[in-house]
């Protein structure tokens, strides 16, 4: 899978390969990562990559012309490969979108800066607009470093055999059960006797128990976009009225 951002900080998002599982993904040349830096596609003595906004007001944009250069060259490369312009007005992303796009293929990201880019570059050239989350940040970069890796993950060989396994359980769209390591005793704090029993079905049936009353406390709007199968929604219920009595005493 071929990956292109498009950036002001092609050092910084190139950091995403140094690392870990995106790391060996791209050694296995399971990822190819590409980085168009606008300052490279400047035509000024200054390599002016920020423009002033119509209008008025404080900050600046991103300079249309190095900006479409960019592009140009990008797809030169890329032809048929998604724009992905990361922005907080976008869709919020999720898992599923991540898979859709891994399964499509090559995607190409453009990252913002400043107060971010023209409108009309954005009508013309973006297919797409997913967000991180409603939060401020400074650039869209550490936002494609997050893309880059969670679809990295769902490259097919990326992971080894137990991380993949551990990836197709997230894929349930549950929130984890609790985990626990050494010491049995923790500051008085007893680990949950059924992970010490040896009985590998129960332990199964306690996590799984576990992962939907933990989603249905925390995150019930993720319960929302998930059907249950018969033997789930007794596991949830017996946790709900679990929960129900310990709460009334
Ligand atoms: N952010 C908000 C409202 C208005 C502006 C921002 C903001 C980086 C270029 C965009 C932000 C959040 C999630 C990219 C935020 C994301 C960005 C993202 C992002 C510089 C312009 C900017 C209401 C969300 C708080 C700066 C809300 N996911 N502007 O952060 O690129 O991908």
């Amino acid at each position: 899978m071929r990956i292109d951002v498009i950036t002001l900080f092609p050092e910084l998002v190139e950091q995403v390969i140094e690392y870990g599982v995106v790391g060996r993904a791209a050694e296995q040349d399971l990822l190819e990562l590409h980085c168009w830096n606008p300052r490279d596609y400047t035509r000024d003595r200054h390599r002016t990559v920020d423009d002033r906004p119509y209008g008025g007001g404080p900050g600046m944009l991103m300079k249309v012309q190095p900006l479409q250069d960019a592009i140009a060259a990008v797809r030169q490369h890329s032809a048929e490969a998604r724009l992905v312009y990361l922005s907080p007005q976008g869709q919020l992303l999720n898992q599923q979108k991540l898979e859709r796009q891994v399964a499509l293929g090559s995607v190409i990201f453009l990252c913002g800066r400043y107060e971010g880019i023209d409108e009309r570059l954005i009508q013309r050239e973006v297919d797409e607009e997913w967000s991180l989350g409603d939060y401020v940040i400074s650039g869209g970069e550490l936002a494609a470093m997050v893309c880059i890796d969670a679809m990295t993950r769902l490259i097919p060989g990326a992971l080894g055999h137990e991380a993949s396994a551990r990836q197709d359980s997230f894929s349930d769209g549950l929130l984890d059960c609790p985990h626990y390591t050494r010491p049995q005793e923790y500051l008085g704090d007893r680990v949950p006797g059924v992970l010490m029993n040896g009985n590998h079905r129960e332990i199964e049936t306690w996590r799984e128990q576990q992962a939907l009353g933990r989603t249905w406390q925390r995150r019930p709007d993720l319960l929302e976009s998930i059907e249950l199968d018969a033997r789930q929604r007794a596991l949830l219920d017996e946790y709900i009225a679990e929960f129900e009595k310990t709460r009334k005493r």
